[in-house]
């Protein structure tokens, strides 16, 4: 049974036009005027866009002495329904090593997701064990490895560990991926504020200044620039940050920028709002901040010194959020929008005129299938790739609401915002995953693995540093004694 998306316009990242698509099974069979097929998908009036991929989110992560309540079925039915068809989902391994951890993921996505989905490992530590597994993971499919410069005593890794873990990137042809926040000056000032008094979420940001995230994302490029890897920047929040990327880039070093949804519209003024459960569902890490620093993020995906708008999405309950109260330093980090990223995009960077329709694909798709090595597959509307599509409508707004989300938590840390779009039909693989009429939730399980192959010499960066740490003459005889001695 042959599909065909009729009447709309597809929007590429590097054009659009008035086209229809055939879809044959999985993937696109053909794209041009006037096709024909065994069902008709109605596009009229509406954008046909490649299907976001989200690449950062925590579905049912063990953190901070609970679990993500954000499971992988409704996660990716919350994806789906937001046009989004490809999560990829950070694996934190804890005591039982990377493999076993890898397998717990697996597992778990196999059963439950309903879109495509990728994993990163994260590299906690060093030792001869990860050294090992880094290799078995990348021959399982997964090419980037994400490295955190903060929680301390839990996750943060320190800049020799990094180093050894970034030198096995490049032998290994992966990416790695940081967290960049300086954890020491981050555990100090949680100290120094919570004994001052300051218990309360709003702590949570000042013991989190843009100043540790600029230092630390400027040291992660330093070292990964001392190796010869390219660096992937996770959620980028701060024009400190930013500029360490800027600045690198102009050098000719490859590092790659991601801001999310919720830095780009939500302000810090969200941790002085009185009511405390308000306050502790917007505590995430990297922190909300001021206008100066949205600003800078919209700038950048503008002019290309950003790449990629993701959502951490790391939802954990009001219930949850509690296990803090009294001391910030306990209020489990995460927020989510994996269901509202498009919407809220297209809302508030297209309609505004902060983006062009192309670049909202480019940053919402296209650019983050090509930095994870799954283009043209992914990320792009041809013929030959899968056939993960969403007829956009334009027309079709909602306000964002909890009670009408697919996600599992009892709130949204966007309640309220209207959006102007929303996805009309979303496909994977050919599959109708998301239908606006029916909104019934798609089959659990019928989401695929997306192994991604190492990087080839092409997408590998070269060291700044090479006549730095090039051999030296040796200037003088080693053994002659000073004059005079
Ligand atoms: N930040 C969060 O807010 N949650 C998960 C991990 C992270 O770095
Ligand atoms: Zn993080
Ligand atoms: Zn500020
Ligand atoms: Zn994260």
């Amino acid at each position: 049974m042959s599909k065909v998306i009729k009447g709309g316009t597809i929007v590429a990242a590097d054009r659009s036009y008035e086209a229809d698509i055939l879809i044959e099974g999985d993937t696109i069979a053909a794209i041009g005027p006037g096709l024909k097929g065994d069902e008709v998908i109605d596009a009229e009036g509406a954008y046909v866009i490649p299907g976001g991929i989200d690449p950062h989110t925590h579905l049912q992560m063990p953190f901070m002495g609970t679990e993500t309540a954000e499971t992988w079925e409704s996660g990716t039915f919350a994806a789906a329904s937001g046009g989004t068809t490809m999560v990829v989902d950070f694996v934190i391994p804890g005591d039982e090593g990377m493999i076993a951890a890898l397998d717990t993921w697996e597992e778990r996505a196999a059963r439950q997701a309903s879109i495509d989905y990728g994993f990163h490992m994260a590299v906690t530590g060093w030792s001869q064990q990860i050294f090992q597994d880094m290799g078995t993971v990348v021959g399982r499919g997964v090419n980037t490895f994400k490295h955190f410069m903060a929680y301390k005593g839990a996750l943060m890794v320190n800049d020799d560990e990094m180093h050894a873990s970034f030198t096995r990137c490049a032998e290994l042809g992966a990416l790695p991926l940081v967290h960049a926040e300086n954890g020491d000056l981050i555990a100090s000032l949680q100290q120094k504020f919570m004994a001052e008094g300051n218990s309360g979420p709003e702590a949570h940001a000042y013991s989190r200044p843009p100043e540790v995230e600029g230092e630390a994302t400027n040291r992660a490029i330093v070292i990964a620039d001392a190796v010869g890897v390219p660096v992937y920047i996770v959620h980028t929040s701060s024009e400190e940050a930013h500029e360490a990327i800027r600045r690198a880039r102009q050098k000719g070093i490859r590092v790659w920028g991601e801001p999310l949804v919720q830095h780009l519209l939500l302000d810090e003024s969200e941790y002085a709002n009185p009511n405390w459960d308000h306050a502790a569902q917007r505590v995430m890490s990297p922190p909300f901040r001021d206008k100066k620093h949205q600003d800078s993020l919209w700038a950048g995906l503008a002019a290309g010194s950003l790449h990629v708008v993701a959502t951490d999405h790391c939802a954990f309950t009001t219930e949850q959020k509690r296990m803090g109260m009294g001391d910030f330093t306990k209020i489990p980090n995460g927020t989510g929008g994996l269901e509202d990223r498009l919407s809220l995009l297209w809302t508030y960077g297209v309609e505004k005129g902060r983006l062009t329709p192309n670049e909202f694909v480019a940053v919402t798709s296209t650019n983050i299938a090509q930095i994870l090595n799954v283009y043209p597959r992914k990320g792009a509307l041809i013929p030959g790739a899968d056939a993960d599509i969403v007829v956009w409508d334009p027309k079709a707004g909602k306000t964002i609401k909890a009670a009408t989300q697919k996600s599992a938590i009892d709130y949204n840390v966007f309640e309220g915002f209207e959006v102007s779009a929303t996805a009309r039909y979303t496909l994977s693989r050919g599959a109708l995953v998301w239908d606006s009429t029916s909104q019934s939730q798609p089959q659990p399980g019928r989401g695929a693995h997306v192994g991604r192959p190492t990087y080839q010499a092409v997408g590998r960066a070269l060291s700044t540093w090479k006549e730095l740490v090039a051999p030296r003459p040796v200037l003088r005889d080693p053994k002659m004694m000073p004059i005079g001695v």
